[in-house]
């Protein structure tokens, strides 16, 4: 048994745009998952507390052989490489990993609440989400692209690559 999930990045301390490009060949490399695809890099501007550099965000889509659990607990080993201290919620950090969705699993679980419960209503989520997956439907709240309509006022900005030369 395998599971399409979703990891969301995001990264507004130090060099976010490194981070983030690091941390996606981090993904690559995990045992017990193939990876699908990466979205490309977003600056977005912060959601929650205000006063905080923008972020750089991203998702990328895996194939899990992994359960739900072990994958979490890899997503925050890679989120310790990358020197994330964690203090209050939605403080800055070098570097969040979250799990979007595991298949198409639902789980009330505090420490692991499936699909994430604000992924819904974050354009620098759905953006890079549908980028990738523009015909995902989230379990119990409608396609990606029709989500992110109802975002629209939130600012977000895809970068382009820098070509090399
Ligand atoms: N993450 C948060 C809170 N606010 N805002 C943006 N733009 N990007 C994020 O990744 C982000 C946020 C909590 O994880
Ligand atoms: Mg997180
Ligand atoms: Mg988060």
């Amino acid at each position: 048994m395998s599971s399409r999930c979703f990891v969301a990045l995001g990264a507004n301390l130090g060099d976010p745009v490194a981070t983030v490009s690091k941390a996606i060949e981090a993904l690559r490399e995990l045992p017990e998952t193939q990876f699908m695809a990466a979205s490309s890099l977003y600056r977005t501007a912060p959601v929650g507390l205000k006063h905080q550099p923008d972020f750089i965000n991203a998702v990328v889509e895996l194939v899990a052989v992994a359960p739900a659990p072990t994958l979490l607990e890899m997503l925050f080993a890679i989120e310790a490489r990358f020197g994330r201290r964690r203090s209050v919620r939605n403080a800055p950090r070098t570097l969040d990993l979250d799990l979007l969705l595991y298949g198409s699993q639902t789980s009330d679980d505090p420490q692991l609440t499936l699909p994430h419960p604000r992924l819904h209503e974050r354009a620098f989520v759905l953006a890079p989400l549908a980028e990738i997956a523009p015909r995902l439907v989230i379990p119990g709240r409608g396609p990606v692209t029709d989500l992110l309509l109802h975002c629209r006022d939130q600012l977000i900005e895809k970068l382009v690559p820098q070509s090399v030369g």
